[in-house]
């Protein structure tokens, strides 16, 4: 008779409170859950800073723009004369959508 090893190994996180229980949200690598706006806003949510990393290749979604640095905001703040990517890319001319100048 065997039955010990029918248990699924489980991966350690799973213990942790926190679960990812959404689709909008990202999971730290210290298994903590954020919202995904919280993903490349500049501030370190997760605590141990993997919310803000990589955000070079994040996408950002639609209707937002993407800063050089990777962060996203939404296309409304581009050339609004406000360093709203924390990098000023934003208010780059070159980034200003048509029509629209810095000011
Ligand atoms: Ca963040
Ligand atoms: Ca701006």
């Amino acid at each position: 008779m065997r039955g010990v090893l029918t248990q699924i190994a489980l991966p350690v996180f799973s213990a942790h409170a926190g679960y990812c229980t959404g689709a909008h949200q990202i999971r730290c690598k210290n298994n903590r859950c954020m919202p995904l706006e919280f993903r490349c806003d500049g501030k370190n949510d997760c605590g141990d800073g993997t919310d803000e990393v990589d955000c070079a290749s994040f996408t950002c979604s639609r209707g937002e723009f993407k800063c050089s640095n990777g962060h996203c905001i939404e296309e409304i703040y581009l050339c609004d004369g406000d360093d709203d990517c924390f990098d000023k890319s934003d208010e780059q001319p070159s980034n200003c959508p048509s029509g629209k100048r810095a000011v």
